[in-house]
């Protein structure tokens, strides 16, 4: 053990003054004593153990339900270093405001000592955790999500200073009192007043996302909120891709996503769905990581159809978080496979039938499952340096305005792609839902430093990179003029993914796209609308380009980009300006 985390473990007690300290090993008699005792105190309900082996309920404080964004503060010493999108407070204001609320907060409970690792643990891009927690229902997930307990101590103990604080406590669960604090000058994390994952399995947003970000831009690589998968070909080849989306986009589906074309050798396997480490190989190629070992999903939505794997993978072993009971003991929530049963408990322990009115699960319930459980896991999920990208999909959720898919005409291209995208707002933080905001390569809550250094940074990584991924933009989202969904989405996606496999290897090139002033849009027939049984006029929707409306686009584009002032690139710039030339040939 190396004594910089005992001080530390010592001083964060000296503080809370919890009854008992323990040091997780992650072992599975550990894990079993922490569930029977969940289960004794209420904080778990084991489900029935014939159908779903080893899984467990949890009803969470209903103000509890989500990520609080505007709880969410990047601690630099200058505000600008935050950026304009990020929530900012000084180190010294954080010491007066959110510390005094650690003080005593542990007095009676038991403070776990959670060590863990992000990424495999033979891979020189892993890095180390330490999240202490007064919530053993964060612990049994760390266990889940993380590599955690000795595996994380045996490299502690080779004497390592370089691993990641976190100090996470429940506190009163109040919103009034709930801060979620990152310092990237010390590396160091604080999470009071939630018990929510986004929230307090520190592992997951707050370290691999938010200050990985910023030892990335350090180190000269990139923390991204990215799926990773391999796309197998008939020939056997892999193209790994990875794809950028907000939260319940549609990530976790896509990432494992079962293959309507299996029978002719097209398949997907998973290596990640929520978050990408990237770093540029020797091949001048980039490399992704997935630092993570299980998946947070969410649930609403999931079935046999849209997510088969998912729903084999939470079976047995997993955690699932607010959504509803059936009178056996199973579990259901909206969008499940099957008749709604006639009686459920719904996700606050009420009774409820379908004629209650309200959702038997909440919409941002979840479940918590080992990658391992998953059918299309990748055999390759684990290697040390990674995957190496071919592609890079950014992609929201936009009822208008934005095409199926195109391709960027270059990486800067690909970058302003990412750094203008913009998305509908889901039911995965608290707030509207609905409302389209710009979401920069999907990591609006989670870059931990200013927005418009991250592109730069971007930017130099696709200079340093020989060989960097191919860009391109999605929206599986576009509506008809009834409001309805025109693309199948789910499975169908493959068709989406074998273009852009085509695209890369130039397989047919031009002759399947054609060049707008977004970028290359695929003719219908190259994706195989026709055979999707679409009709012209739907198909000629997924794939228009509407001047106008993009001219307005181009129009909110600018106000984002130029809140950024003296910190946006000049080439975002640029290529702003070079969309509106494209898209104005004749303006004067
Ligand atoms: C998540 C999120 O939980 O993005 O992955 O909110
Ligand atoms: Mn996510």
């Amino acid at each position: 053990m190396t004594s910089s985390v005992e001080e530390w473990v010592d001083e964060v007690s000296r503080t809370t003054h919890p009854d008992r300290v323990v040091w997780c090993d992650g072992s599975s008699a550990e894990n079993d004593r922490l569930v029977d005792g969940m289960v004794a105190d209420g904080t778990l309900i084991r489900l029935n153990p014939a159908t779903l082996p080893n899984c467990f309920l949890h009803r969470s404080n209903p103000q509890d339900v989500a990520r609080t964004e505007h709880l969410t503060f990047i601690c630099s010493e200058h505000a600008e270093d935050a950026g304009p999108t990020n929530n900012w407070m000084s180190p010294a204001e954080a010491r007066q405001r959110i510390w005094p609320l650690f003080n005593q907060s542990m007095q009676g409970r038991t403070m776990y000592v959670v060590p863990y690792l992000m990424g495999p643990p033979n891979s020189p891009y892993t890095k180390v955790g330490v999240e202490v927690t007064d919530s053993p229902y964060v612990v049994a997930n760390m266990r889940i999500m993380t590599r955690m307990g000795q595996v994380a101590l045996d490299r502690l103990a080779t004497g390592t200073t370089d691993w990641v604080p976190g100090l996470h406590s429940l506190g009163d669960l109040s919103p009034e009192h709930r801060f979620i604090a990152h310092f990237p000058d010390t590396r160091t994390i604080w999470s009071v007043g939630s018990g929510y994952g986004g929230n307090a399995l520190l592992g997951k947003k707050c370290l691999a996302l938010r200050i990985a970000s910023t030892m990335g831009q350090q180190q000269g690589w990139l923390a991204e909120h990215m799926l990773i998968l391999g796309l197998e070909s008939p020939d056997g080849d892999l193209t790994y891709i990875a794809g950028a989306f907000p939260s319940a986009c549609g990530k976790t589906n896509l990432a494992m996503l079962k293959s309507p074309f299996e029978a002719d050798g097209w398949k997907v396997w998973t290596v990640g769905e929520d978050i990408a480490w990237i770093n540029i190989g020797s091949d001048g190629r980039l490399w992704a990581i997935n630092p993570e070992s299980g998946y947070f999903g969410v649930a609403p939505g999931t079935n046999r159809k849209t997510n088969p794997n998912a729903m084999a993978a939470v079976s047995s072993n997993s955690i699932l978080t607010n959504v509803a009971m059936t009178e056996d003991r199973g579990v259901w929530w909206e969008g499940m496979d099957g008749p709604v049963p006639e009686r459920l408990t719904d996700w606050q322990g009420h009774p409820w039938t379908p004629a209650s009115g309200t959702r038997a699960a909440h919409p941002n319930s979840r479940f918590t499952t080992p990658a391992i459980q998953n059918p299309a896991l990748s055999p390759h999920w684990e290697d040390p340096q990674g995957v190496p990208l071919s592609a890079i999909l950014f992609g929201g959720r936009r009822a208008r305005t934005v095409p199926l898919i195109y391709r960027s005409f270059d990486w800067e291209h690909g970058v302003f792609l990412g750094a203008t995208m913009a998305s509908e707002t889901t039911a995965a933080a608290t707030g509207a839902v609905g409302v389209v905001r710009r979401d920069p390569m999907a990591m609006l809550p989670f870059c931990g430093y200013n927005m418009g250094d991250y592109w730069a940074h971007w930017l130099e990584v696709g200079k340093r990179a020989a060989n960097p991924p191919a860009i391109f933009q999605v929206n599986w989202f576009r509506t008809d003029a009834a409001g309805r969904y025109i693309w199948p989405g789910f499975g169908e996606n493959m068709r989406v993914l074998r273009w852009v496999r085509d695209q890369i290897r130039s397989r047919n090139g031009i002759s399947d796209a054609r060049e707008t002033p977004l970028g290359l849009v695929p003719t219908p027939a190259a994706i195989g609308t026709h055979d999707l049984g679409l009709s012209t006029a739907d198909a000629e929707t997924l794939f228009a380009v509407d001047r106008d409306e993009w001219l307005r686009e181009a129009d909110d584009q600018h106000v984002f980009l130029e809140s950024f002032g003296d910190r946006l690139p000049e080439a975002i710039r640029n290529q702003h300006q070079a969309l509106q030339n494209r898209l104005s040939p004749v303006a004067v």
